[in-house]
């Protein structure tokens, strides 16, 4: 995964200081563009221990069309937990709860879960009920039956809905474009803001994935990701795990084997490996919310 790290080293060589609603600054570089053939391993960070099972388990919440932290919760996925606990501070039923609390009243109470677990009408909600169309399905239809077609596009940012989510979309749209021997699938996504310490090596595997379990299902053989980033940036109190992370030595990529694999809409969880995943060890930083 040297492109990531060429990646890291772009913004930080070129990249300007700047400001944002977080309140903790970025070093930001406007326009970058990364390529990742899986035809050479799964590309999963291997400078740092990359926590592949949230990024599977939050794929699949995705693909169900899911948009409730409940699931993610359930299965110790912690990655979304900050947005509803911010929405939750401001609501009526808040009572000081720290956000452990919050969390275990997500875990524990149902009714609660429904009505402070949910992020609005974020990606899941898009890619499968986009004003009615499933993107999703009827995408997968284009690719098996016009694989030449120039539209095959989903899209999660949806303009009169973007105020009513947690937090819009960071992946906001995606194409995929089969090989003129309609042999192979590639994906290139546009991400309009990318936090390239934290949530970049999810974004990266994530599509990877999903690029693999698509080709699976219109049996063609997954090619390139193809990662573009509108605003790509380092934000300040991240540097010094990134320079670390450029010390360290990049090492072979991993293998991804789905098994029992019958539909992209009934994947299971426990069906989904990463094989001989060796990478350095994991590096914390803290997530600007
Ligand atoms: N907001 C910000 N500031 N950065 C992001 O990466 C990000 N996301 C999603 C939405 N808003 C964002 C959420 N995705 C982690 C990883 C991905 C996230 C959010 C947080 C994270 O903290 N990862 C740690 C710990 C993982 C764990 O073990 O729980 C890590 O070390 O990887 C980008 O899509």
């Amino acid at each position: 995964m040297q492109q990531y790290l060429d990646l890291l080293k772009l913004v930080k060589a070129k990249g300007e200081h700047r400001s944002n609603r977080t309140g903790i600054d970025t070093i930001s570089y406007f326009g970058a563009q990364s390529r990742y053939d899986l035809r050479h391993g799964f590309p999963l960070v291997t400078t740092k221990k990359v926590f592949m099972k949230g990024i599977t388990h939050e794929l699949l919440w995705f693909i169900a069309g899911d948009t409730n932290i409940k699931y993610l919760v359930d299965h110790d996925v912690k990655i979304w937990n900050e947005w509803p606990y911010e929405k939750f501070k401001k609501s009526s039923d808040f009572q000081g709860e720290t956000l452990a609390e919050f969390i275990d009243l997500i875990k524990t109470n149902a009714d609660f879960a429904r009505v402070h677990g949910d992020l609005g009408p974020v990606y899941g909600k898009q890619w499968r009920d986009f004003g009615g169309v499933d993107q999703l399905k009827k995408i997968i239809q284009e690719i098996k039956t016009n694989p030449d077609s120039r539209r095959l596009i989903i899209s999660a940012w949806n303009p009169p809905l973007v105020d009513s989510m947690a937090l819009p979309p960071c992946h906001t749209m995606f194409q995929f474009y089969v090989s003129p021997d309609h042999k192979t699938l590639n994906l290139q996504l546009y991400q309009r803001s990318g936090d390239l310490f934290l949530g970049v090596p999810f974004n990266i595997a994530s599509y990877a994935l999903l690029l693999a379990m698509v080709a699976q299902e219109c049996n063609l053989e997954a090619g390139e990701f193809i990662h573009t980033i509108g605003d790509a940036h380092i934000y300040v109190n991240h540097l010094e795990q990134v320079d670390l992370q450029l010390t360290r030595e990049p090492k072979k990529l991993p293998t991804l084997v789905i098994n029992n694999f019958t539909s992209i809409f009934d994947v299971k969880f426990e069906d989904i490996k990463i094989e001989n995943y060796d990478s350095w060890p994991a590096i914390k930083g803290e997530v600007a919310v």
